[in-house]
């Protein structure tokens, strides 16, 4: 007996050397058949069993299980060495450098590496998002794909109202229609928040109607509404006025028409002086050194009431700023095609 356990105490030191000098894990799995596998050096000392008394099997049994034991601690241990000493090398040789920037980028790929930025009218979108809530009003977001009463019904466009005609529709085959104007968005916020409230809905719209210098089919807005228990047009030109200020940086040129709304009353349209050609006129202003950007006006009692508030207790304002207009305004840009073009020169500008 007390050979047998010897000779297992030797496998121990044979199969420690063997783990420790194995290279990957297909050496040790080598080395955990070759020791204790169907046909391994331990089943060959335990084959020799037969000819001990049941209490020596006993204790030969139990170095048998401490060798397994201590096989398993070894193996497990050095695989993890071995994982451990794979992963470092990786870090090594393979890695994304996150913090790259354009000129180290350029060095690495060569010349013509540019970094890439925000869309032009994103960027205005997000000063715009700063400004107003700044003064407390929240950014809420609606479907683009619309039924006709968000877009329509609820704001006061009775279903044989002319107006319908004023934004050409997108319909679908559901019976569904593309947004034409966030204006949507004031209806799903009157129906979701509990008044007084100050929101804007930047978005995109669709309309289906000729493409020109100053018109695309799709294209943003930027929706604000105040509910409140006292609005009055002077709030609403105020905010108008901080709004154009803060994103210009100085005051610019506007002048305030009526303007008819089917869910505003008063209605009005506010439009800027033309920056493209400085009010000389050109192909944006259609020659008259004014581009309209903000149609705006008080909400109409109708609407008010479609979303359950009381007109004599509730008064609102809101406005509807067409953001693509506003950055051609603010950079100069002459065609609003450049916008969705995808041409990489001209968004490179900004
Ligand atoms: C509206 O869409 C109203 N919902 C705005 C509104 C909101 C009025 C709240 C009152 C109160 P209008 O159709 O005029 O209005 O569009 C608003 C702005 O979107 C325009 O002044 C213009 O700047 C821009 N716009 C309209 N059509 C196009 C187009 N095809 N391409 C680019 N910009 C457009």
């Amino acid at each position: 007996m007390a050979d047998l356990i010897a000779e297992i105490k030797a496998l121990e030191a044979n199969a420690a050397a063997a783990i420790a000098g194995a290279a990957d894990a297909d050496a040790l799995a080598q080395v955990s058949h070759d020791f204790t596998g169907k046909k391994g050096a331990l089943t060959g000392v335990m084959k020799q069993l037969g000819s001990l008394t049941p209490e020596e099997r006993g204790e030969v049994g139990k170095a048998a299980n401490a060798f397994k034991n201590k096989l398993d601690e070894l193996l497990s241990a050095k695989e993890s060495e071995l994982m451990q000493a794979k992963f470092a090398s990786l870090a090594e040789t393979e890695f994304l450098d996150l913090s790259v920037t354009p000129p180290e980028y350029a060095a690495v790929r060569g010349s013509g590496a540019h970094s890439g930025h925000t869309h032009p009218i994103t960027q205005t979108q997000r000063r715009l998002e700063e400004i107003f809530t700044s003064m407390g009003f929240s950014i809420v977001d609606g479907p683009q794909v619309e039924d006709d009463y968000h877009n329509f019904g609820a704001l006061n466009f009775t279903d044989d109202h002319p107006a319908r005609d004023m934004q050409d529709t997108f319909y679908t085959a559901t019976g569904h229609l593309l947004r034409t104007h966030t204006s949507t968005v004031q209806i799903r916020a009157l129906e979701g928040m509990k008044p007084p409230l100050r929101i804007i809905a930047p978005g995109r719209v669709f309309r289906y109607e000729e493409v020109d210098a100053s018109h695309e089919h799709t294209f943003y807005q930027m929706e604000g509404m105040i509910i409140d228990r006292k609005v009055s047009v002077g709030n609403l030109l105020h905010l108008m006025q901080t709004l154009l200020t803060e994103v210009f940086g100085r005051e610019v040129d506007v002048r305030l028409r009526p303007g008819y709304f089917p869910f505003v009353e008063p209605g009005f349209e506010l439009d800027m002086k033309c920056l493209v050609c400085n009010g000389s006129g050109c192909s944006v202003c259609k020659h008259s050194g004014w581009v309209e950007v903000l149609p705006c006006g008080l909400v109409h009692p109708n609407v008010l009431r479609s979303a359950g508030l009381d007109p004599a207790e509730w008064q609102g304002a809101a406005f509807g700023l067409g953001l693509n207009r506003l950055v051609m305004m603010q950079h100069g840009i002459e065609d609003i095609r450049h916008f969705m073009a995808g041409k990489l020169d001209f968004l490179r500008q900004f």
